[in-house]
């Protein structure tokens, strides 16, 4: 195909409620929304990246930046574009991962709408609905994180995840795991939270059956977490560290992690996510899809990436409704624990045009082929 404009939308999209981390609280989620124009139709991508630099380096507006100065121009200069094409166009840029991604997502998008093909058909879906969890935030209180709590199993989700910090980690899991019974599935993300100084402190979180604990250590610090999945018994999930195959490949040889999150953006795109479910479903890694707060349009990528037959554990796709009162798209609602995965050409959603407009951050900015 050929790219004939790009379009960046920067829309703020209200939160149901506040959503708080080790790293920051979020109260809506400023995002990039990307379509591309082609000869074939259009396609659309969201872009991963945060308001600031505070869950990874990138950010948004750094990702329109890149988009803008760097990637935008090689694409619409590039001639005939496919989306398999599109990380070796991108290469001679150093990492910038959740920018290349939008880009790459939108052209698969186009290309599988031209050609009748959904996204999981062209990913090799096992599945046509796909197990959820929520990911529960830091709560003012624990009385106020079991009310939210009983919300999402009344809701049906098949796994919850608690938020954890320093100062907000064993009293909050034990209350969890006292209200769900022994046999709910319970698992913890620290968001780089912890160092090896409270290894000691880690240790009694083998007391709570956990999952597994996601990324307690800063993400270039493969070698702590080798040590700590050496200490407990609780298994040691990867998300930040894990930006590409060959790291995620790295960790896994050193027993640095045992199972891993996979997040198509944090990683440059689904054809890399795809390269690495592969290469965990060889080594017998189970994995599961990670969520970046995405609206409709990334929840439906993400969705199609966790019915492959290596996603064995629930994962962070949550409906609509967790985050939004509305969604940027036609809503994802849980039945029975549950998200189908969407039929329909490339993502198989709609964007609501309408919304774009009326959650605009600043006018739409177009790239165009001189
Ligand atoms: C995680 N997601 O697994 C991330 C963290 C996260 C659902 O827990 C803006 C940008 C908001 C990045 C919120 C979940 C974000 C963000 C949460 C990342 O670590
Ligand atoms: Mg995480």
């Amino acid at each position: 195909m050929k790219i004939l404009a790009l379009e960046l939308h920067r829309v703020a999209v209200p939160l149901v409620r506040p959503f708080e981390t080790s790293f920051g609280r979020q109260i809506e989620r400023q995002v990039l929304i990307v379509r591309v124009r082609t000869d074939i139709g259009d396609g659309w991508g969201e872009c991963v990246a945060g308001t600031d630099p505070v869950y990874s380096s990138e950010y948004v507006d750094g990702c329109e930046a890149v988009i803008r100065h760097y990637l935008g121009p090689v694409l619409l200069a590039a001639g005939d574009v496919v989306a398999e094409g599109v990380a070796a166009l991108f290469a001679f840029v150093i990492g910038h991962r959740m920018a290349k991604a939008v880009i790459e997502t939108a052209v698969l998008d186009a290309q599988l709408r031209a050609v009748d093909t959904s996204f999981a058909g062209y990913f090799g879906a096992a599945r046509t609905e796909v197990d959820c969890g929520v990911s529960v935030g830091i709560a003012p209180t624990i009385p106020a994180l079991l009310e939210e709590v009983s919300l999402y199993v009344a809701q049906g989700y098949r796994r919850i995840k608690l938020k954890i910090r320093p100062g907000w980690d064993l009293e909050p899991i034990a209350a969890v795991r006292e209200l769900l019974g022994p046999d709910a599935l319970l698992q913890v993300d620290a968001n780089t939270a912890y160092t090896l100084l409270d290894l000691d402190h880690l240790r009694r979180l083998d007391d709570y059956d956990l999952l597994l604990i996601e990324q307690p250590f800063v993400e270039d610090d493969i070698r702590s977490h080798v040590f700590l999945a050496g200490a407990i018994s609780t298994p040691v999930c990867l998300d930040e560290s894990i930006v590409n195959t060959e790291i995620a490949l790295d960790a896994i040889d050193r027993g640095a992690t045992s199972i891993i999150n996979i997040k198509a953006g944090r990683m440059g795109g689904y054809l890399e996510a795809l390269a690495l479910h592969d290469a965990c479903v060889e080594q017998g890694v189970s994995v599961w899809c990670g969520g970046m707060l995405e609206t409709g349009l990334g929840r439906a990528a993400n969705v199609a990436l966790a019915a492959l037959p290596g996603f064995t554990l629930p994962g962070d796709t949550s409906a609509s409704d967790r985050y939004f009162a509305e969604d940027l798209t036609e809503p994802f609602v849980l039945r029975d624990g549950r998200l189908a995965v969407p039929t329909g050409p490339g993502s198989g959603v709609k964007v609501r045009e309408e919304l774009l407009g009326a959650w605009a951050q600043r006018p739409v900015e177009v790239l165009r082929a001189v």
